[in-house]
């Protein structure tokens, strides 16, 4: 339990130090928890880290190198590093059930990086110096070395497309993924909107990869890893999953068995500080197999391990290791399904009609609207969301047809069942009246909108109602 006395205390003079050198950092400060307090935070990737773990971020640890992994780093000094890294993967390993935890990575992408590359390492690296009867790269000839790096760059990964909900770290052009690997995508069913594992299993048949990746940040379903490792296996595939929406749901115990990656990937990758309601960073965890590779991150493809952020990690994942916390992951997902049906009832269509984890997607097509116009219409009734893609989206992947929402932040407030109804009200209220703004011709946009007159203040009255009767950081006098 947080001694909210105390935490007020802390950032109370914390900010009279930072304002007493830079006053405009500390404003902003203050501000970022004024507006977080008084909106209604429905960004599906973000949720409120608890004052320990932002109270641990802020310190010493942050002023010291120490690449390398525990007890063999390219710093001398690192004994308390050892141990904050230490704290922090043992956490992991516990909670998640893994047989190894890497706690260096500095984000979800970087986290992705260093899977991806620990991939390679012991699947393309490890066979050639052994063919090559050396033990180090240092070690292979200029012939060998550039033979190597072909092969590096001929490798295969399979992913969710990107308008099915995957990730852009899974092999698309943007990210440097899509330039490392040659991609391919699996999509959804066109009818049905859920993922088709037959046509995964035939679509690895035919591209044979060398990483098939499941995970998500746009799916509203659960995904059945026993099933994808079955198709992996088929192909000689590397199962990769990416769980960093979902982490705080595996980690509560509401996914399990079939549902759990962790007993059927060879490597899983998460961030910190979605449903995990962590400090912003990565993880992987991986099979015994893996680990040596996944150590190699830094200075693989990492810089310095951040010791502050680890620290903050360790102390997340002790909090995820509670009932506390399975009750809120729990909560999470019987939200999302109250806030799904609250839509459904209203007429609002749901990309695969509803869900099972802590997303629900929008279709705005039939209010005649794109996602864009759509999340600033809610932003001007104080509702924060993120317009995104729906399967076979017209409007592409900047306007979009769809607004992605999530339950993690506001059940961290206490927010419950009446509650989120209420949000699905509100929201259909901004919908509906909402039209689209007129483009420099005077002809119908797909940037700008028009919300009709009162619908914002009264929708900001009805939030601020919630709100106040589920106060963010309650008792924290700032
Ligand atoms: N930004 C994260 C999300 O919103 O899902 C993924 O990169």
């Amino acid at each position: 339990m947080t001694d909210v006395a105390a935490a007020s205390i802390a950032y109370q003079n914390a900010l009279k130090v930072i304002k007493s050198v830079e006053p405009r950092i500390a404003d902003a400060i203050t501000a970022e928890l004024t507006d977080q307090r008084g909106s209604l935070k429905l960004i599906a990737s973000e949720n409120y880290a608890s004052p320990a773990v932002l109270l641990t971020m802020g310190n010493w640890l942050s002023d010291k190198y120490a690449e390398g992994t525990i007890g063999h780093r390219f710093y001398a000094g690192c004994q308390n590093v050892d141990t904050v890294e230490s704290v922090a993967a043992e956490h992991a390993r516990e909670l998640f059930g893994a047989e190894y935890a890497y706690a260096q990575p500095h984000s979800g992408i970087d986290a992705n990086l260093v899977a991806f590359w620990s991939i390679l390492a012991h699947r393309i690296e490890g066979p050639e110096l052994a063919s090559a009867g050396v033990k180090n790269m240092n070690d292979l000839d200029e012939d060998a070395w550039e033979t190597l790096r072909k092969k590096f760059g001929e490798q295969r990964m399979l992913g969710m497309s990107l308008d099915a909900g995957g990730h852009l770290t899974h092999g698309f052009r943007p990210n440097i993924s899509g330039k490392m690997f040659h991609q391919r995508s699996y999509g959804t069913d066109p009818e049905t909107q859920l993922l088709d594992y037959d046509a995964v299993a035939a679509a690895a048949r035919e591209f044979k990869p060398l990483i098939l990746i499941a995970g998500y940040s746009a799916y509203p379903r659960r995904v059945d890893f026993a099933r994808m490792r079955e198709i992996a296996d088929e192909v000689g595939a590397t199962l990769m999953v990416d769980m960093a929406h979902f982490a705080g749901l595996v980690a509560g115990k509401v996914f399990t068995g079939d549902e759990d990656p962790i007993p059927h990937a060879h490597v899983v990758t998460t961030t910190t500080h979605k449903s995990l309601r962590g400090p912003r960073g990565g993880l992987v965890l991986a099979t015994e197999e893996y680990a040596p590779s996944v150590d190699r991150g830094c200075p693989m493809v990492l810089g310095g391990p951040l010791s502050n952020m680890m620290a903050a990690k360790a102390v997340a994942l002790a909090e995820a290791r509670t009932q506390e916390f399975r009750t809120y992951a729990q909560a999470v997902a019987d939200n999302a399904k109250t806030l799904a049906d609250g839509f459904l009832k209203r007429g609002t269509n749901l990309v695969t009609g509803g869900t099972d984890n802590h997303i629900v997607l929008l279709d705005v097509s039939k209010y005649g609207l794109t996602g864009r116009q759509a999340e600033s219409a809610l932003l001007e009734a104080g509702i924060v969301t993120n317009r995104n893609s729906v399967p076979s989206d017209p409007n592409g992947a900047w306007y979009t047809s769809g607004v992605r929402l999530g339950t993690p932040a506001l059940t961290s407030r206490g927010f419950g069942a009446d509650d989120f109804d209420r949000v699905a009200e509100l929201i259909v209220d901004v919908l509906t009246n909402t039209t689209p703004g007129l483009t420099a011709k005077g002809v119908p946009g797909k940037a700008k909108h028009v919300l009709a007159d009162g619908v914002s203040d009264r929708v900001h009255a009805a939030s601020a109602e919630m709100l106040e009767a589920n106060p963010l950081y309650p008792g924290l006098e700032l």
